[in-house]
């Protein structure tokens, strides 16, 4: 079996991570379908059950994200390239070679069917099917169903939905135990100082992160910033976000840097875990697609929601179930409908009292969330129930 990545040292405390249940193999596959989210989410899982004791095996089409995501990788955890019919008959030959306690299916990335066949062959693993997150009322209704396999060499096997949510009724989100104890420690003024940007930041700047897609609403943004009283620093991630500003910029004859009050920087790619410093580091962050959502929550500071957009429009009702749910302010979602082409018209201005008021806001739904089980606990848990 070939192993892409090996176990690499990570430093973490013991003290919190004795696993609750006996340590277990999990088996995970992803698929990468576009963007970062999949293996982002895949990543998360797979580092947190794996610093809780258990030992995982990723399965992955595309890993190459993995080199600025997780460049140290993390013990307990290899990384595997999906398996093709050879390498699937070399593991079927291989008599060292078990599947996990778990099976875990990334967001119906449909199993090879050489691996189906390995899974039937001793005691059966608990076969999951990790969905995507959406605050929907679906979500609750149909989390922890029974998807029986009625055909190929599984046939008869359950699979079993398992949703991430926003309520007690679904399966959480991703939050590792120490993640209050690393943002407590977390030293904000000595991370932005050692940021490799083209100009220091000033202590009188506020500071805005930018990871979204193309929103038709951004020159709008960038003319706002560079027209208001204050002095704004806009911290551009890589990709996307960074071709966005350049055209936005572009349309509006304001130079890369910004112009007036608005200055522009870019940003390298970051780890994870330099990600979340991001988004803990910002007054304002600009967020997108699922993983990222998931950690301006737990950064419990103003955000905006840059929604995946989906060609039917499902994700009209996704994003309004997500303000529902949460309870958004008014002028919040007035701000998502622009910023997500739901709507036309100015962008609600982004004044310090806005800010305060969504500052609140933001930090009353991370206390909320916070008191909800995880989703790496309520999995675990789910697991000990179906073994
Ligand atoms: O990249 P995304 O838009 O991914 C999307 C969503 O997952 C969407 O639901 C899915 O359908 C689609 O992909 C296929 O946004 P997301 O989910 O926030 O994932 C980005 C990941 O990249 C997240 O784990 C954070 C990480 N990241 C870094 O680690 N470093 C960086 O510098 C940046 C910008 C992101």
């Amino acid at each position: 079996m070939s192993v892409l990545w090996t176990i690499c040292s990570v430093n973490f405390s013991t003290s919190a991570l004795t696993p609750v249940t006996p340590a277990l193999s999990l088996d995970v596959f992803c698929r990468v379908i576009d963007n970062h989210g999949d293996l982002g989410v895949c990543w998360r899982l797979c580092a947190d059950l794996a610093q809780r004791g258990h030992t995982v095996r990723l399965w992955v089409d595309d890993a190459s994200a993995l080199a600025w995501m997780a460049p140290q990788g993390c013990a307990g955890v290899t990384v595997h390239a999906w398996p093709n019919e050879t390498s699937l008959q070399a593991l079927t030959q291989d008599i060292t070679f078990k599947v996990g306690d778990v099976v875990i299916e990334a967001f119906g990335c449909e199993l090879p069917e050489t691996f189906q066949a390995l899974m039937v062959q001793g005691t059966p693993p608990v076969w999951i099917n990790l969905e995507y997150l959406s605050a929907e009322g679906y979500v609750a209704r149909s989390h922890g169903l029974a998807s029986p396999v009625m055909s190929g060499p599984a046939r008869g096997a359950t699979k079993w939905f398992f949703f991430p949510g926003f309520t007690p009724d679904t399966g959480g989100l991703l939050r590792e135990p120490d993640l209050p104890a690393r943002q407590a420690a977390f030293q904000r003024q000595a991370w932005l100082s050692a940021l490799p940007l083209d100009k220091p930041i000033e202590a009188n700047e506020r500071l805005i992160s930018l990871f979204c897609y193309e929103p038709i609403a951004l020159p709008d943004l960038l003319m706002q910033l560079s027209q208001t009283d204050e002095r704004t620093r806009l911290l551009v991630t890589q990709g996307r976000p960074n071709k966005a500003v350049a055209a936005a910029a572009q349309a509006l004859h304001m130079p890369n840097s910004g112009s007036g009050q608005l200055h522009i920087s870019q940003l390298p790619y970051f780890s994870q875990t330099e990600f979340d410093h991001l988004l803990w580091a910002c007054d304002f962050n600009v967020v997108r697609g699922e993983d990222s959502l998931v950690r301006a929550l737990w950064a419990g500071k103003p955000f905006v929601w840059h929604i995946y957009p989906q060609d039917d429009l499902a994700h009209h009702d996704k994003l309004h179930a997500f303000e529902a749910v949460l309870d958004m302010p008014a002028d919040l979602s007035q701000f998502h409908a622009i910023w997500n082409g739901l709507e036309t018209g100015p962008l609600p201005t982004l004044s310090r009292a806005t800010l305060g008021n969504w500052r609140d806001w933001s930090s009353q739904a991370q206390q909320r969330l916070l008191a909800q089980a995880d989703l790496t606990t309520q999995l675990l848990r789910f697991v000990a129930q179906k073994r």
